[in-house]
């Protein structure tokens, strides 16, 4: 078991009070907090050896890049890509889909068929739309059910010799499904399909192993795994990152560059244009390494024991309805209470000094299906505690008092 409260000492924010509150924070699917031994790699980058990277002869610069291609080697050995340079430092999942988004525009012809699942987080939905417009691809749904599931057999319907690429997230921010990864991923690649997924939410509670799975990308953001925001990665097959032509121009991705012509950096360079988010790259690592000494099957084992107990507790509450009661499913809870604006309960929650998300969550098109306008959404990290989930119960309930 993990001994939860000597790693609540790791995370100094943990300590704060909101509101004359102590804070209890559930809003990790939005970001997770960060702890301390993260917190000094950053101090120490910026007070002992602050220098660009891959670009000077001085020492502070050696110092930096080694510390930074370590950090990718850390990161590779996490996610088991073959190669270091199959994984791309980017500012985090949303600009990872943007840049497979704009280098298969010069690959897919009018006609080609795009499969998106209905529960997608918009940074998984806009890019391969606006693909779509550039290209004259259709953009088709991998509908869900009830539960929030998706329906397998309508996406092995939809799977066709048109198909050319399948997007799905690992697990749904909104709603917390974990998605059968694995079927989609064997299963497209029998039409010869590439599909990208967005681990954005999966990273935090499971170590997705890339070479197991077979995926083609699979896009993570560090702020969503105890490490800073405007950092992530994505892993890319080194075959398909060679296809993909550059995402932006600049210093770095080139090999020569003339007035008549630019010829382009090997891997992983060809796709960091730009002085990257050094101390950033750095700190990932440094998270991973934190998650890693206590242990991602620890993390997700005490993480399901918090759902069990928080959907059991929330659900004797008269009128509240929980959206996405998947059989797999990780530790967020997307409620309302009939009757009550979300808005309205997130506001009595944060007097009360509970963090929660309320709203769309980025993926309007799941509160289309369930026809709500938003939901209030709990997310549980490795530091909460079963006393934080009672807390979370009790202010619910207060709210449902005052409200109605
Ligand atoms: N979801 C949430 O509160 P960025 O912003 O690029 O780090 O991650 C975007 C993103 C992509 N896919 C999924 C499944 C996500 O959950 C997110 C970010 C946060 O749910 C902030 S909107």
């Amino acid at each position: 078991m993990l001994d939860v409260q000597k790693i609540r000492k790791d995370f100094p924010i943990l300590n704060r009070e909101v509101n004359g509150k102590p804070l209890v924070y559930l809003d990790n699917a939005a970001t997770s907090q960060t702890p301390k031994q993260v917190i000094d790699v950053i101090v120490d980058y910026y007070q002992n050896y602050n220098a660009n990277i891959h670009r000077g002869v001085h020492f502070l610069s050696q110092e930096a890049t080694d510390k930074y291609e370590q950090a990718r080697q850390k990161i590779q050995k996490h996610f088991n890509a073959k190669k270091s340079h199959e994984i791309i430092f980017t500012s985090g999942t949303t600009h990872g889909i943007n840049l497979v988004a704009n280098g298969f525009s010069s690959i897919l012809k009018k006609g080609d068929e795009i499969l998106v699942s209905a529960m997608e987080h918009h940074s998984n939905i806009v890019p391969w739309q606006m693909l779509a417009e550039r290209t004259g691809a259709l953009l088709k749904v991998i509908p869900m059910n009830e539960e929030g599931e998706l329906v397998m057999d309508a996406f092995h319907d939809l799977l066709g010799a048109k198909t050319k690429l399948v997007f799905c997230n690992h697990i749904s921010n909104a709603l917390g499904t974990i998605n059968p990864i694995k079927e989609i991923i064997e299963s497209a690649h029998t039409v010869g399909a590439a599909v990208l997924i967005d681990g954005a939410q999966a990273a935090p509670h499971i170590q997705a192993d890339v070479q197991a799975l077979d995926v083609d990308f699979y896009t993570v953001s560090a702020h969503k795994m105890c490490g800073p925001t405007g950092v992530g990665v994505l892993y890319g097959k080194e075959e398909w990152l060679n296809k993909l032509p550059p995402y932006q121009g600049g210093g770095e991705m080139i090999a020569e560059v003339t007035f008549e012509k630019t010829t382009y950096a090997e891997l992983p360079h060809k796709f960091e244009a730009g002085t990257p988010n050094i101390c950033g790259g750095i700190a990932f690592g440094a998270a991973l390494d934190y998650m890693n000494s206590i242990g991602f099957q620890k993390i997700a084992a005490y993480e399901h024991e918090l759902l069990k107990y928080a959907t059991e507790e929330l659900l004797s509450i008269e009128g509240l309805r929980i959206y996405g009661t998947a059989q797999e499913k990780t530790s967020v809870i997307s409620f309302n209470i009939e009757g009550v604006h979300p808005y309205d309960i997130g506001t009595i929650l944060d007097k009360l000094g509970i963090a929660v998300r309320t709203g769309h969550h980025c993926a309007q098109p799941i509160m289309d299906f369930y026809k709500i306008p938003g939901t209030v959404r709990a997310s549980f990290c490795f530091y909460n505690t079963k006393e934080e989930v009672d807390a979370l119960v009790e202010g619910v309930k207060r709210a449902r008092n005052m409200l109605l």
